[in-house]
């Protein structure tokens, strides 16, 4: 235990608090407003390796809103190539929120495998028509009908969460890495706010897992975050257990989900804020 476990709390606590502290902060969530109505909604984009549990993430939110178990993004049995192969978009909440998730293809290594760098950046410009197929060899180009030639500023992207498996942060390959990294760099210039979301924080540490309120403590997960050197800082970097086995909702993977979510939102809201201070 003394080997697992810090005595003092480590940098997710000033996250994970906030929530403890707001009691329900889906709450919170669900009383949302948009600074800037004309937006219509706030797009949050999730990237990241195959079977890092970007859908599963998105199907967590809706859990922790809907309080029962969903499966609307479709989620992978087992790793290997990309279970998600569309451009989708999912609303939370049965669609009352204003804020919504596109799932795309993971990140693949190999040439002809995952989605193209092409494709990512289509997809933060908003380019990206929804059920739009991935083509691993091929980008959606000006002139595919699939192709948006003129987005609206709903259909930009305004978070770009990256996520990142803490049990298997140290075999994401270098092609993966750069694949992240090209998508930051085009994030960054368009001035997209990016935060990385952490799943399977319970295979990375038999402690979380024995007990998810022990994130706050737990060394392995801090040795495996300090040098994952992604360019966000800490508290952009975002912990969470999601729904994969469960069959009724858990308060304390809740407050995970939802604490992630608010910096999320609140986040994707001052971006759009600033591009219509401009
Ligand atoms: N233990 C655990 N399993 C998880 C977690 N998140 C996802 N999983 C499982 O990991 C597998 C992959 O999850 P997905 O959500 O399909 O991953 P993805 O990133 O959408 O994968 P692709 O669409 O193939 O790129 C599934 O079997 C999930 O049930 C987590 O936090 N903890
Ligand atoms: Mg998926």
């Amino acid at each position: 235990m003394g080997s697992v476990c810090e005595s003092e709390p480590h940098v997710f606590c000033t996250v994970v608090n906030i929530s403890v502290h707001l009691m329900h902060p889906w709450t919170k969530l669900r009383e949302f407003c948009l600074t800037e109505q004309d937006v219509g909604q706030l797009r949050i984009v999730l990237f990241g390796p195959v079977g890092a549990g970007k859908s599963s993430f998105i199907n967590s939110v809706n859990n922790a809103f809907l309080g029962r178990v969903t499966s609307k993004a479709l989620v992978a049995s087992g790793a290997g190539t990309s279970f998600t192969t569309t451009y989708k978009t999912h609303k939370i909440g049965h669609g009352r929120l204003p804020f919504v998730f596109n799932d795309v293809m993971g990140l693949e290594e190999g040439g002809s495998a995952g989605i193209l760098n092409e494709d990512l950046i289509s997809g933060l410009e908003g380019h990206i028509k929804e059920n739009y197929k991935f083509n691993p060899i091929s980008p959606l180009s000006n002139g595919n009908s699939y192709y948006n030639p003129s987005p609206a500023m709903g259909d930009k992207v305004h978070c770009v969460v990256n996520v990142i498996p803490a049990d298997k942060i140290s075999m994401v390959t270098d092609e993966v890495i750069n694949k992240l990294r090209s998508v930051r760099n085009k994030a960054s210039d368009l001035g997209i706010p990016q935060v990385v979301v952490m799943t399977m924080i319970d295979k990375a540490c038999p402690e979380v897992d024995r007990d998810l309120q022990n994130i706050y403590r737990s060394k392995k997960i801090k040795q495996k975050v300090s040098p994952m050197v992604l360019g966000v800082p800490m508290n952009c970097i975002l912990p969470v257990k999601n729904y994969h086995e469960e069959i009724s909702v858990d308060m304390k993977m809740d407050l995970l989900i939802l604490s992630a979510l608010t910096q999320i939102v609140h986040f994707a809201d001052d971006y759009v804020a600033s591009l219509y201070e401009r």
